[in-house]
């Protein structure tokens, strides 16, 4: 828990969050990007659909402005995978700050070519997501995971590409803490 009157405090009552825009992901939005597709099929034939996460955003449109998104990431596995977001390139060659606020996790960034590497996400510590890399957010703790996103309004997001390729490495559980391990399911190189 952060300190009561802390950054991370007043930011993580994210009711208070300013947005225009919520969106809220589930398993069955998510359900092919999960490796264990038994683990994913058991779930949702239970009609269990949890929430993996939520974003809340201010959306800007003009060029030169800045969006900044609050991004919460429930703890959680599927199998032994720990709940992730879908992840995207930008459209545009556009980099991205993220800022920690609470809970522990990962981001993966993969270029084209399927390399991956891996930065932490903590509370008040930043990451920069250099333009042209596909980033993913992990959450490998046993809290709610919550960092903001700051990027120029006209990135834009490319999902389709990590829909057809998927992520060339994915976070599990092993002995008890998290390891990246090769995706089973990678579709290699981009044409
Ligand atoms: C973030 C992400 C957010 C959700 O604000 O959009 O964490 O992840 P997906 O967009 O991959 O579902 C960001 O990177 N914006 O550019
Ligand atoms: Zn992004």
């Amino acid at each position: 828990m952060p300190a009561k009157g802390s950054f991370s405090a007043k930011l993580s009552k994210i009711g208070l969050f300013p947005h225009d825009v919520k969106v809220e992901r589930r398993l069955s939005d998510l359900r092919k990007y999960f490796y264990d597709k038994r683990a994913v099929e058991s779930i949702l034939s239970r009609g269990e659909d949890p929430l993996i996460y939520v974003v809340y955003e201010i959306g800007r449109e003009r060029e030169g402005e800045l969006n900044v998104g609050c991004t919460i990431i429930y703890p959680g596995k599927i199998g032994d995978e720990y709940y992730f977001t879908k992840g995207h390139f930008h459209v545009k060659e556009a980099g991205e700050v993220y800022l920690g606020i609470s809970g522990e996790g990962l981001i993966l960034m993969q270029d084209r070519y399927g390399g991956v590497f891996t930065e932490e996400i903590r509370p008040e510590t930043i990451v920069y997501v250099p333009p042209g890399l596909a980033h993913r957010s992990v959450n490998t703790g046993k809290n709610e995971l919550i960092f903001l996103a700051i990027y120029p309004s006209d990135a834009g997001h490319d999902y389709e590409t990590v829909d057809r390729i998927g992520f060339a490495k994915i976070v599990v559980e092993r002995d008890g803490k998290p390891t990246l391990i090769d995706n089973p399911n990678y579709r290699g190189e981009i044409k």
